[in-house]
Order: C-alpha cells, then structure tokens, then sequence
C-alpha cells in the first residue's frame, strides 16, 4: 500500500486515481465471505452426514408398504383391515377401486410377508399368496372378487 491510500481526507477524485489501494481490501472482504460461507456448508454437510450415518446404524421405525390385495366391496375392506393390523400393522387402508393397501407396521414386528399370508389365509389374494378355493369359496357372495387375472 502507498501512502495516498493512508491519508484520510482523500478526495473522490484521488481515490479514483488510488482505486488500487482500495480494491485488494474489497476482494479481501469478498474472499472472506466466500470462505465462511464454504466453511458454514462444509460444517453443515459433515453433520448432515453424520446424523444421517446414526440414524443409518439405528432399528429403523415404522415402515409404510403398499401391495395389491384383491377384494370387492366395504366388507373386504373391512376384512382386509382388520386382518391386516390383526397381523400387526399399526395403520392398514385399503382401496376398493385400486385394490391397494397401504400398510404401516413395525418391521421388527411384522412384514409383508406375514400380512399377505395372512390375508390370504381369510379368503383375500395378494401379489404373494393365494387364498385356499374353500376359504374363497365361503366368502359372502358379495365379496367373491374377480379371480381370472
Ligand atoms: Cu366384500
């Protein structure tokens, strides 16, 4: 730095000609905030990573999975909810015109697995298991689905 740069009362007219001893404390102060700021994202990312690494490692909560069990009308649904959280799921809906369910269970507890086996077992197709002709065939007539798919 030159003197001019030091002197106090500088005119506008000689900090332009200077304008070479102000522009490094500019790009000092930009690279400044440049550097924070990546440090800040750094820092964050890290713990970001970090936290996701724990929760990673840790028995994971609740599982929400969805399946196709074929049924017909609000008897079904009924049936296959209440079978479905009979089997340990903590939330089970099932959709009459979709023929989805969406389940909600504790996987240390339960799968869907031993749901669709389940379901099966009371009359109802799933991706998995095949209701038993006996099981199927002793169902209310109004819930006696379409089977030739
Ligand atoms: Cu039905």
């Amino acid at each position: 730095m030159n003197r001019a740069c030091l002197t106090k009362n500088v005119n506008l007219h000689e900090q332009n000609q200077h304008a070479s001893c102000i522009r490094p404390i500019k790009i000092n102060f930009v690279r400044m905030k440049t550097i924070k700021l990546i440090f800040v994202i750094v820092l964050v990312v890290a713990f970001g990573a970090t936290i996701s690494a724990q929760t990673g490692t840790k028995v994971s909560g609740p599982k929400t999975e969805s399946f196709k069990v074929s049924g017909n009308c609000d008897m079904c649904k009924t049936r296959i909810e209440k079978t479905a959280k009979a089997e340990g799921a903590t939330k089970a809906d099932w959709d009459s015109k979709t023929k989805m369910i969406a389940v909600t269970f504790d996987p240390s507890k339960t799968s869907v697995d031993a749901i669709s086996k389940k379901l099966a077992s009371v009359g109802h197709d799933t991706e998995k298991y095949k209701a038993d002709d006996k099981v199927y065939d002793a169902l209310p007539t109004c819930c006696h689905y379409d089977r030739s798919k």
